[in-house]
């Protein structure tokens, strides 16, 4: 790891300066004005808002917010593909879509202020995670209507820094751009920073002796184990960006470089809530788990209102930016949970106990199956490269012993032939459901 500088305090946005006070001044017109924008151009906001006999007027301060209600993915896409947009089409300069594992994509737009302000926050998020003016960033998110690749690039270009838009896939040829084009940084989801580094090791070349200094790797949960793995493998700075489709694409919150501490969320821009993920309703104290929400506070589209993420997170003071909360790092989104024998589980916390034992490497499988009307879990993993089949035998006994510790549930553990489980080509699948319907 090698420790980039924090920015100079004289390259960061004004908004990143604010005390909490100021911030809070500028959320609430900003949040006063969203509510009425949306409510007055959105049918299906001014439909839930009378429902809930509420009225953008109700807002006299930021705390009114809980009084509105809460807006889901369903909404997306009832409305599919455009009637949440706040504006006539030919003001939409861009349309990006969520895949969506099952039904109809989320849609959604931008003005070309909208566009602009995306630019900004992915720059803010890159500049906080250590990139800087001038340099070279090989962007590899996927370009297309992921917002990935599209969201990365505008923050590339708006920080002014050279873009390389290389996209996903094509491993072997990222491998070689990297080489010849000496790249500063990389933008990529964790998953795939990991499949470049194992391709460049198989390929004999040093994954530290690159021109990589820093990475922005987000768009899937990953863990502080793997930031160590990525970091001492390939002898850079790695830290998170987190966003999503609805509520702006990349850039929504970013994680400082100084810190290393969960991303700031972009408090000018977006107000966080979590809530109960239980009830869907009760609003959390800070520091407790539960649903993140956001409401947009500058968005011409799409504006959102309390949108539901469905990720699972905390808030926390701020630190490197003292005026805008933290994200504790999302431990995963209630799809992604497997219950088993009523357990709830995560693929992170399965990553940050196999990343403590020495003999097993960062690329696993979640497979459920049933047997006798009884749900199981086998964890497919490959062991690190040289390793003796008596290490490899006792790694899995070992992680066994530590899931059934630390989460409380049995499970099987089959250490897989090295380089037998699938790389990431972005977003990594981890969890293979081959349970009968
Ligand atoms: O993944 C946007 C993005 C692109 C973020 C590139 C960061 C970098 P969607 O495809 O709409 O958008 O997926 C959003 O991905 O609700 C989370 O579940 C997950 N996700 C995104 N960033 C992170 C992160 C993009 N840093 C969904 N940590 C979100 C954990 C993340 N999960």
């Amino acid at each position: 790891m090698i420790e980039t500088a924090p920015a100079d305090p004289s390259q960061l946005d004004a908004a990143e300066l604010m005390s909490r006070d100021e911030l809070e001044a500028l959320q609430l017109t900003r949040l006063q004005h969203t509510l009425a924008y949306a409510y007055d151009r959105v049918p299906l906001y001014k439909r839930k808002f009378d429902e809930a006999g509420v009225h953008p007027t109700d807002l006299r301060e930021l705390a009114d917010l809980s009084k509105f209600p809460y807006t889901a993915k369903e909404d997306l896409r009832l409305e599919y593909p455009f009637g949440m947009f706040a504006v006539p089409q030919s003001e939409v300069l861009r349309i990006h879509a969520s895949s969506g594992t099952t039904g109809r994509p989320t849609v959604v737009g931008y003005t070309r202020n909208d566009i602009n302000i995306w630019g900004s926050l992915v720059a803010r998020s890159m500049r906080a995670s250590g990139v800087r003016p001038g340099m070279k960033v090989h962007n590899a998110y996927g370009y297309g209507l992921f917002t990935g690749g599209l969201g990365a690039h505008y923050g590339a270009e708006a920080l002014g820094t050279t873009v390389i838009p290389m996209s996903g896939g094509q491993t072997e040829k990222q491998i070689q751009l990297i080489q010849d084009f000496e790249p500063d940084a990389i933008m990529c989801t964790p998953t795939y920073l990991l499949a470049l580094m194992d391709a460049m090791a198989h390929q004999g070349i040093d994954p530290r002796s690159t021109s990589l200094k820093v990475a922005v790797c987000g768009a899937e949960p990953w863990t502080d184990e793997m930031r160590h793995e990525l970091e001492s493998g390939m002898d850079l700075d790695a830290c998170d960006i987190y966003g999503l489709s609805e509520v702006m694409g990349p850039g929504v919150a970013g994680e400082c470089v100084e810190t290393k501490d969960g991303d700031h969320v972009w408090e000018d821009h977006f107000i966080p809530e979590i809530i109960d993920p239980m009830d869907h309703s009760t609003v959390l104290p800070g520091g407790q788990t539960g649903e993140l929400v956001f409401t947009s506070l500058t968005k011409e589209a799409l504006p959102v209102i309390r949108y539901r993420t469905n990720d699972l997170s905390s808030l926390l003071p701020g630190t490197a930016r003292p005026s805008m909360r933290r994200m504790a790092r999302i431990s995963g989104r209630s799809d992604d949970m497997i219950i088993l024998h009523g357990i709830n589980l995560f693929p992170s916390q399965i990553e940050a106990l196999a990343l403590r034992i020495p003999a097993l490497s960062p690329h696993f499988q979640l497979e459920l199956t049933r047997t006798a009307r009884l749900d199981q879990m086998t964890v497919h993993i490959e062991p690190r490269e040289n390793t003796t089949p008596e290490d490899r035998a006792a790694a899995a006994l070992a992680l066994r012993a530590q899931i059934k510790s630390h989460i409380g549930v049995s499970c099987a553990v089959d250490v897989a032939e090295p380089g037998s489980l699938a790389r990431s080509n972005g977003k990594l699948r981890r969890i293979y459901d081959n349970r009968p319907r």
